[in-house]
């Protein structure tokens, strides 16, 4: 205890206790804690079943719900007869869209880009008038017990009058039938992005390869599905969901049920896996709050996993037709992309921005002097689709990576050689591509170099040979991307920018308390990447202290500032960062105070071995605790204020570019179509690393999802528009057991974007990986003559395929 703040008395007294207690907690230690493989302080609460989600909740006189939804696809309402669910025991009400007339306007959609219309039919929590997807609701039952609501719901006859099915959006944009007749058209909207002339750039190729790539619809697939608690009480809404975005959620809850915001308080406690599925203002939410106004009583409904497949949004659904043009040279001149990407019903909270979010990135990681992007969005009788496992970016790195492949066999050259060809040179950075995106930092070079460090390709192409000769087709495939991450700017992403009607900033709060351990707001609202970890560990190394003494709240719309909450990997390039500052000043505002307790200038305080000490008097400084005890018995220098907590609010300037060279090994079996991936291999680069094992597991989780799609997953609906993938007997998903144990590595080129000179990565896996497995496929599948081939490469798909080649069955 430094004998240099305070005269003795109570204020020595209380900083000794707080020094004491903040060391029982963990004493500093002397290194840096950012960059150490640090085990995430979320996991033995989840692991040990110690964590809360929305189905642990429970409130006094709590009131079930339950959904009567559509099983038709499209279809008028005639009728809906809820006379028997009433009368059945334990029932307290059945509401349908007529009850909720008081609503003060429809789900919302969030995108509104300047000069271009976009259509966007009304979309209600409950129908009214038309279902137009089957699982639609009609109608919510309440009552006293999930049991009752499930059975009662069963009773509410509801008389549809069925409509003309469309499920093709090739066949939908021709129309009729119109999933929303009244807009006499299923065209969503038309968006462009075009960079250079890229007609000028096919004039000049030598080679043209054009394909249609096709990338199928896929669910999220959360451990848990969604959930919602709703309180209504004395004028105030608690609403406990599953959700990403809990700020958003507040927001709307407030304007569509007309309760002034500050009296609505959204939590997300554990959420159970969103990769985007979460990223949405449900109906289900709005359904909860409105009910349990409505009845004064807390409202619940727990997603069954039939629902969530059925009706959380679903994603990608997109047929794009690529061209892609080089010089003989393997130069590419042009890349020109038509998507037509199926929308389902209606359009969610994003929904028709996520393809544009691909063209920001469809220059991949090359020099293309001409790249167009053109969109062309449709509705189907289908569940919604939006933000998903990437959300845009993973097809955008499909299409430029499969097409690459298939450029570079049209002009005979190698796969790695065309990429290095073309590959942005390092120096160039920043560096605009042709449809004026700005990319922070890269070294594609040097990740593509760490990548063949791991993978020998000619001792891998002497192996494959021999293989061939046993009959084993064994193939590899190469995606080197880069992604568009830590959504943000403002300047770029908000009404001014491309029109999202939110700012693309991020907050943060950091309270030192009196004994010295720290609280950190974030606006961030993580749900499994790790973040109570990694940003503490940012805060720590600013503060001095153990990041054990660091709590790291997020998820809660009362606990901190006003937030933009968690998607497009940019929580730690935006939310990150904002901690970072904020705990900055609050450093700052600590050197200023140990300044005054020690009588030495403020410019002499360094923070060094976990103590704010004199430069060049080691012994002469104070701990946090210390300084925390002086801050709140207002020992601080004349006309500071007492306390020791800021707030802060980051707009960065640019987005952020992580990028990476995976490779993906698979034997086919020719006889069965079957694909098995014997070896995956990741180098990723996202800047510096605040923790390499959480790095390491998003990695590993995001490579999981695209060889998923790539393999196994594959959403379906029949030409009714019944779901024929309900379950996760029909829905594959892939396990461990299919699965290879992945070699993982990185490069490091720091961001000048940010001051921790991160990128994001929750995402890169899922972007990189599913053109590295289809490549690697391909590859295997040439000498029996398949030159190319869509996903998902079902063993169905690929037998097909081989028996085609063979002049057999058609595929
Ligand atoms: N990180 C790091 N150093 C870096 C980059 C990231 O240590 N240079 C750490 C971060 O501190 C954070 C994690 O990696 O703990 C991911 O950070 P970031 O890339 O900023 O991404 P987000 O947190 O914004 O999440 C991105 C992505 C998205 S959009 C979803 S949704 C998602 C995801 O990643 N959902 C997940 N990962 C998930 N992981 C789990 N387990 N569960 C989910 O629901």
């Amino acid at each position: 205890m430094s004998e240099d703040i305070g005269e003795g008395g109570v204020a020595s007294e209380i900083s000794e206790l707080a020094a004491e207690a903040g060391e029982e907690r963990g004493s500093p230690s002397p290194s840096n804690h950012v960059g150490q493989a640090l085990r995430r302080k979320e996991d033995p609460r989840l692991i040990m079943g110690l964590a809360r989600y929305v189905d642990d909740i429970t409130l006094k006189g709590t009131v079930w719900a339950a959904l009567v939804r559509s099983p038709e696809a499209h279809a008028k309402v005639v009728s809906i007869d809820a006379s028997a669910a009433r009368e059945r025991l334990g029932i307290y009400a059945v509401f349908t869209g007529d009850d909720m007339a008081d609503l003060g306007g429809p789900l919302p959609m969030a995108w509104v880009p300047p000069d271009v219309e976009v259509k966007n039919p009304e979309h209600w929590p409950l129908a009214r008038g038309t279902v137009n997807h089957v699982g639609d609701p009609v109608a919510v039952v309440l009552g006293e017990d999930r049991y009752a609501v499930v059975d009662a719901a069963e009773d509410v006859v509801v008389e549809y009058e069925p409509l003309e099915v469309v499920t093709d959006p090739e066949k939908a944009l021709e129309g009729p039938p119109f999933v929303h007749e009244e807009l006499g058209t299923n065209k969503v909207h038309e968006w462009s992005l075009p960079g250079g002339d890229v007609e000028a750039g096919f004039a000049e190729a030598d080679a043209i390869v054009e394909r249609r790539v096709v990338n199928h619809r896929i669910a999220g697939a959360p451990i848990e599905p969604r959930g919602v608690l709703a309180d209504y009480r004395a004028g105030e809404l608690t609403l406990w969901s599953a959700t990403q975005v809990p700020h958003f959620v507040r927001l709307f809850l407030s304007i569509l049920l007309g309760i002034s915001e500050e009296k609505v308080r959204v939590i997300a406690p554990e959420v159970g896996g969103g990769f985007g599925q979460k990223l949405q203002v449900y109906g289900e939410e709005v359904l909860a709050a409105w009910c349990s106004r409505k009845l004064e009583r807390p409202v619940k409904w727990i997603e069954t996993r039939t629902e969530n497949m059925a009706v959380a949004h679903q994603g990608r659904d997109q047929i794009a037709t690529v061209r892609m043009g080089a010089k003989r040279d393997g130069k590419i001149t042009a890349f020109h992309v038509k998507i037509l990407a199926d929308f389902g019903a209606y359009n969610m909270l994003l929904t028709p921005l996520i393809p544009s979010l691909g063209a920001f990135v469809m220059s991949g990681c090359y020099a293309i002097p001409n790249v167009r992007t053109d969109i062309v969005g449709v509705f189907t009788n289908k569940a919604p689709t939006d933000a998903i496992r990437g959300a845009g970016r993973p097809e955008a790195t499909h299409m430029i990576e499969v097409t690459l492949d298939q450029l570079a066999a049209e002009l005979g050259m190698d796969p790695l050689e065309i990429r290095r060809r073309n590959f942005i040179p390092k120096d160039s950075f920043p560096a605009e591509v042709a449809t004026g995106v700005v990319y922070d930092s890269g070294d594609y070079e040097k990740t593509l170099d760490k990548l063949l460090e791991h993978v020998d390709m000619d001792a891998f192409r002497s192996e494959q040979e021999a293989l061939r000769s046993e009959g084993i087709y064994r193939g590899i495939g190469f995606s080197t991307y880069t992604e568009i991450c830590g959504l943000a700017p403002s300047r770029i992403t908000g009404p001014g920018g491309v029109g999202v009607q939110a700012g693309g900033w991020e907050s943060a709060l950091v309270r030192v308390h009196n004994t010295g351990a720290v609280t950190a707001y974030t606006g961030s609202s993580g749900h499994g990447q790790g973040h109570e970890t990694a940003f503490a560990q940012i805060v720590a190394d600013r503060l001095g202290v153990d990041p054990e003494i660091v709590e790291v709240v997020h998820g809660d719309t009362n606990a901190g500032p006003e937030g933009r909450n968690t998607y497009g990997s940019r929580s730690l390039a935006v939310g990150g960062e904002a901690l970072a500052r904020c705990a900055n000043q609050v450093a700052d505002k600590a050197k200023a105070i140990v300044a005054h307790n020690l009588e030495a200038a403020v410019e002499d305080i360094e923070l060094a071995d976990g103590k704010f000490s004199v430069k060049g008097s080691p012994y002469k400084g104070m701990t946090l605790a210390e300084v925390a005890g002086a801050a709140y018995l207002h020992m601080v220098p004349e006309g500071m204020d007492p306390g020791l907590e800021e707030t802060t609010f980051h707009d960065p300037h640019n987005f952020v570019f992580p990028f990476g060279a995976h490779a993906c090994v698979v034997d086919v079996d020719p006889d069965t179509g079957k694909t098995n991936v014997i070896r995956y291999v990741a180098v990723d680069d996202c800047g510096n690393a605040i923790n390499p094992l959480i790095i390491e597991g998003q990695v590993h989780g995001g490579i999981v999802h695209a060889i998923g799609q790539a393999l196994y997953e594959r959403v379906s609906y029949d030409e009714d528009g019944q779901l024929v993938t309900g379950t996760f007997v029909d829905y594959a998903l892939p396990t461990a057991a299919e699965l290879p144990s992945f070699e993982t590595d990185r490069t490091v080129t720091p961001s000048p974007v940010n001051s921790l000179g991160a990128k994001g990565v929750g995402e890169a896996g899922t972007i990189a990986a599913s053109a590295a497995v289809t490549n690697a496929v391909i590859d295997a599948l040439r000498p029996l003559g398949i030159n190319y081939i869509n996903m998902p490469l079902t063993p169905m798909r690929v037998w097909e395929e081989i028996q085609s080649a063979k002049g057999g069955v058609a595929a």
